[in-house]
Formats: structure tokens, sequence, C-alpha cells
């Protein structure tokens, strides 16, 4: 096996011209710049790549241009370094791309970094010591305060030594990253290699991604092959989070893949046109007015989005806020990704921040708790974000959902709802799929059946409880499946409500006749069981008691349901001791004669005409007493 590398991405910072590729070249051996334009102009514009290894260290660097007007490349590589290599020449020091930079860096929240002098060679040490004392001044109070700061020359590899060893140095500090996590890499090329099709690269930011696995294309939702993994160059069966990755992808044309699309592991994360944020304007940007229109980026994204203010109509300058962004085009993030807001025009960096709900509702006048809300989020663990997200959602939050808006694994879900779940604090309506529920809306919930059981034995007394349908259907579309499932299932386990079979009512609750009703429910059954199997017509029997027909009609309901009466066919109704009877005698028959009887012979055995006689051969037929073969029966 081959010894294990720590991956280390570095990504360069500064002005233009300041000398960030030909460092990377001393560094390196290679020169990062590939484009021909940038060949022919001097000039870095878009992103380079280099790599060494050293003392165990793997470094990936991203090279970006410093240029103004490519600041949006920068901002595509900037994503998913672990420390900044600022580049300041010592001719010239910090000019306004190294402010920029630097402003991106840490509104990005890179957290480690080192300072080269460039081109030390061109000026005295007098001047090398002033530009070393103001950028000093500079990153004071910042993450790269403390930062090495290093004269080096590229021409004559003063200081490469010591800048190696102040990368390694940055480099131990960093701790591994979780590979445990589902795969996400924002893609930042897309090109085709003759004979291999469609490669893809970009720094994958968490998990793993191998040879054969499945990935989804985001936004288009497509699920490819992978085909092949390099990293640093060299081909590998897994790529791991922390390492620059190509990858070769089948079933997509490069053509079709861009920079700020994410492969990522398939149904665990959502694209999103609204997010709500933790926004931060710079101290030196104009005022941000509600509904201002900015350029967006995030991860290697770049859109338009709207601010949309949830306090206040105006963020000051220097001042952060939390809102929501609505983006032309879709983009993925989860809680916690760091973004870059551009102004409109002209561009200039303004501010950045931090993705709090990446599957954010609609702004509403109305929702007053969103900021609450929103500040749970920003600082809450994972069981108060948990727990936070589903009182926020009457119809509950599924486990899938939880994952694609933090990026949790569906482990770590399910490990924080029984926690929750074991304190009370929420519900689990459904195991798998997961699904959460906030304790409140589940208690309505139960109320709501309780109180529905309740009013429809009030208005219904003489049925003996509602339909499961329509009680689930009295919750209307407001309420999942799964939640009515467990609220009823609550209720009857606590007994507060009983149910045989698809009928629910409340427990103890009997149905209670009044005296004349119970004296007609005599009459009904007395009626019957004399008759025998020449029962009378059914309006008859109700026709004759005290009660009104309709009363008359539901307690003959509850005979049928009770099965103390059954019904043979629209018209007739027999009473069960009768029909026991006859299949008594149809017993006695086959003993006595044989299996088979005809009409006739079932007339002359139960005395009954061919009126009622039919009827009732047809229900036995029904009921597998027996089987009608030609005109005869079988007697089963
Ligand atoms: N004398 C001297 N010249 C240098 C040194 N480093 C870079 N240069 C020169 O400075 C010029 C710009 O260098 P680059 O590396 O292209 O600068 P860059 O920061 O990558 O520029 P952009 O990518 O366009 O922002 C080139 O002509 C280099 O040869 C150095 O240490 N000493
Ligand atoms: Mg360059």
């Amino acid at each position: 096996m081959a010894e294990h590398l720590k991956s280390v991405i570095v990504g360069t910072a500064g002005h233009i011209d300041h000398g960030k590729s030909t460092l990377i070249e001393a560094l390196t051996g290679t020169h990062p710049d590939r484009l021909e334009e940038e060949k022919r102009r001097g000039i870095t514009i878009d992103l380079g790549f280099a790599f060494l290894e050293e003392k165990g260290v793997r470094f990936g660097f991203v090279d970006v241009p410093g240029h103004e007007r490519f600041v949006k490349n920068m901002l595509a590589g900037a994503t998913g370094i672990d420390l900044v290599m600022l580049v300041i020449a010592a001719d010239e020091g910090i000019r306004p791309q190294t402010r920029e930079h630097f402003e991106i860096c840490r509104l990005l929240g890179v957290k480690h970094g080192v300072i080269a002098i460039t081109k030390s060679d061109t000026v005295d040490g007098d001047a090398r010591e002033l530009v070393k004392m103001e950028v000093e001044e500079y990153v004071k109070g910042s993450f790269l305060e403390g930062a090495a700061i290093l004269a080096v020359s590229a021409k004559n590899g003063d200081g490469r030594a010591e800048l190696k060893g102040a990368l390694l140095e940055v480099a131990a500090q960093l701790r591994e990253k979780d590979t445990a996590r589902y795969m996400r890499l924002p893609i930042d090329r897309s090109f085709a290699v003759k004979g291999f099709g469609t490669v893809v690269t970009g720094t994958l930011i968490s998990g793993s991604v191998a040879v054969g696995d499945e990935v989804e294309l985001l936004p288009m939702k497509k699920i490819l092959r992978v085909r092949g993994v390099q990293t640093s160059g060299k081909a590998v069966e897994r790529a791991e989070a922390g390492q620059r990755t190509a990858v070769n992808l089948s079933g997509v044309d490069h053509v079709e893949v861009q920079r700020g699309m994410t492969i990522v592991a398939p149904g665990r994360l959502r694209a999103t046109k609204r997010i709500d944020v933790r926004l931060e304007l710079l101290a030196t940007a104009a005022p941000l007015k509600q509904r201002a229109h900015v350029h967006f980026h995030c991860g290697t994204a770049e859109t338009v989005g709207e601010v949309i203010l949830f306090e206040g109509k105006e963020l000051a300058p220097g001042g952060s806020a939390v809102a929501q962004l609505k983006l032309q085009e879709e983009i993925v993030a989860v809680r916690g990704d760091r973004f870059i807001v551009r102004q409109f025009s002209p561009v200039i960096t303004i501010g950045g921040g931090e993705v709090l709900d990446p599957l954010a509702r609609r702004a509403a006048k109305k929702d007053t708790g969103r900021a609450a809300f929103l500040r749970k989020l920003e600082i809450g663990t994972r069981e108060e974000t948990l727990q936070a997200m589903v009182e926020r959602n009457i119809l509950g939050v599924s486990g899938e959902e939880i994952t694609a808006r933090t990026g949790w694994m569906a482990e770590e879900v399910r490990a924080s709802a029984e926690q929750l779940a074991e304190a009370k604090s929420l519900r689990i309506i459904s195991v798998e799929p997961p699904i959460l529920l906030g304790v409140g809306f589940f208690r309505d919930i139960e109320r709501k059946l309780f109180e529905r059981v309740e009013r429809f034995q009030k208005d219904n007394p003489l049925l003996p409880g509602i339909a499961r349908e329509d009680l689930r259907a009295s919750l209307g579309k407001r309420t999942r499946v799964q939640a009515f499932r467990a609220a009823l299932q609550e209720l009857l386990e606590t007994k507060k409500l009983t149910a045989q079979g698809e009928t629910v009512k409340k427990a103890g609750s009997e149905i209670t006749l009044s005296a004349e009703e119970t004296r007609a429910r005599e009459q009904i059954e007395a009626a019957f069981a004399k008759a025998g199997l020449a029962v009378p017509p059914v309006n008859e029997v109700l026709a004759q008691l005290a009660i009104e027909k309709a009363r008359a009609e539901r307690i003959l309901q509850i005979l049928l349901r009770e099965k103390v009466l059954v019904r043979v066919n629209a018209e007739l109704i027999f009473h069960r001791v009768a029909l026991e009877k006859l299949a008594g005698m149809l017993r006695e028959y086959k003993k006595a004669k044989g299996e088979r009887i005809g009409v006739p012979s079932f007339k002359e055995l139960t005395g009954i005409t061919r009126k009622y006689a039919i009827p009732l051969l047809e229900y036995l037929d029904r009921q597998r007493l027996t089987r009608r073969v030609g005109d005869e029966r079988v007697i089963l």
C-alpha cells in the first residue's frame, strides 16, 4: 500500500502580476498557466493547478488570476482551499486585489495561510522590511495575524526553502478531513479526453468518490457512472475529501457540464434557488438596500441573487443580518457553506456570509419567527438545529430533507432524532423513511382526532363509531398519513380510543339505546327469529315499530353489524339462528342422502317457497357451503 499522504489544498491570492504563478512554478516545477491567451498576455485568466509532494504532504495548488476582471474565476478556485498563500510583490506592496482577495478568503472562512513577499530580488532590504511591516499591520486581527511572512525570489530561489517549510508547518496544524460524509464535488472544469470522454475536475469538499460509483449531477439530477478517478494527476481507485480530483464520467457529454454544477452522492442533496443566510457587508461597501440585486458566488457556482432582508430595510456597511437570497439559477449548498456577494454594477466584492438554510421557504411578511429560527440554525448544536427545523414545519420533516439541508449523514439524523424523541422533544412518526414531527403538532393531531370521534358519536349515537378513512379525511391535507397513523395508534395504545376493524370509537362508549329503542330492537329480532326461513319483508317489520323509520333503520343496521341478522339480498334478511339451522339441515341431508341436492329437494327439506329458496341457495354458494353444478347443488 502506498504511504499515506495528507492532502492539503493551497490557494494563491494577490494582485495582478505580483508573481503568484511564477512562485507556484518555483515551488512545484509546474507553471500553472495553461491557456494560449494566458501565455500570450503573460497574465493568468482562469484557474491553474500544480502539485507537490513534500515530507508526507501532498500539496494541491490552485493558482488564481489577480486581474480584477477575473475575480469570479478566483472565487471558483478559492472554494475548498485549506490555506491561502497571499502573494504581495515587494516592489508594489498591498494593492486593490490584494485587499479584495484577502477579504474573500476571510469571508469564505479560510482559517490558515502564509504570506509571500515576492520579487524580493527587485528591492533592497529596507524596502522589504517596509512591505513586511505594512502587511503585518494590514492582517492584524484577522486569521492571518501571526502567519509567516517570507521574502522570496523566484528569480534567484531565495526564501523558497523557508516558504516550503512554512507551508509544511501550517499543513501539520490542519486536521484530517472527515471522509465519512456524502460526496460533493463542485465542478470547476469540464472537458473531453480522447478515448475517455467527459472529465470534470474540482476540489472534493466532502466524502469520497471511487471508480464504479454512481453519482448525481446537479442541478440536472442526472445519474452518471464514474469510469475513472485521478488525484494530483495520478489515476487512483478512490479520491477523498480535500483532494484535487478529476472524475471521468460516462453518460454525459462534456459540453452539458459546466463550472458551477456539482456532482453529489445520488439523492442526498438538492439544488435550490432560495437560501436563507447570514449576510455580512464589508465596511467599504455602500449600504445594501432591500431587494438589491447582487452577484452571488458559492462553491464554483455563480449567479445573480435578490437580497431580502428579514430585519430592517437596509444593511449598513460593516454590519450583518439574516436574509434570504432569491437566486436566478439553481445552486447546491448545505448549512454552513460560505458564499461571496459582489455589487451588481460596478462589480466589486461587497460581502459574503454563511448559508443557514439552503431549502428556504418563500419570504412572507407574516412569518415573524424566521429571524429567530435562523439564529438557532446558526449557533445551534445538531439536536437544536433539528428541533428548530421540526418545529417550523406543521407537516413534519423527512430525514432526506434534513440531510439535503445540512449535509448530515442519514445515521446522524437518525441518532439525533432518536435522542430528541427519547426526551419527548419530537415525534418520529415514521421510521423508514424517517419523518419527524414537532410534539406540539402531534398533540394537535391527537386532539383533533379525539374531538372528531367524540363529535361523530354525538351526531350518530346509534353508529358504532367513525370509519378510519373518514377520520383521516377529517384532518385535511395539512397532515401526513404517517402522522395520522402515529397519532391514532397512540390514542389506541393509551386507551383513549378503541378500534374494531375499520371502525374507531371512544373507549368505553357503548351504544346506549333508549327504552323504546331497546324495545324496538327486541321486536325486530323476535320477528325474524320467529319467522325462521320464511322471513317477512323488512319494511313490514319496521313499520310495526313504535319509533320513526330513520331510527328503526339504524337499529336494523346495528343488528346487521352485530351479525344477529344477516342480509342475504336486497329484500331478504334472516336471523342468524335460522341460517345456522339451515346449515345443520344440509349436513344431515348430505349424510343421509348424498352430497347432491336439487331445488325441489331443497324446498322440500326447508319447507320454503322458490321465492326464498333461490336467494338462499345463492347465499349458500357465496358462503361456500354449497356449489352449483348444473341445476343441482353439491353440499360442501
Ligand atoms: N525579478 C522577479 N520577477 C518575478 C518574480 N516573480 C515573478 N516575476 C515576474 O513577474 C511577472 C508576473 O509574474 P506572474 O507569476 O505571472 O504574476 P501573477 O501574480 O501570476 O499574475 P496574474 O496571474 O496575472 O495575477 C512575470 O514577468 C514574472 O517573471 C521574482 O521573484 N523576481
Ligand atoms: Mg498568474
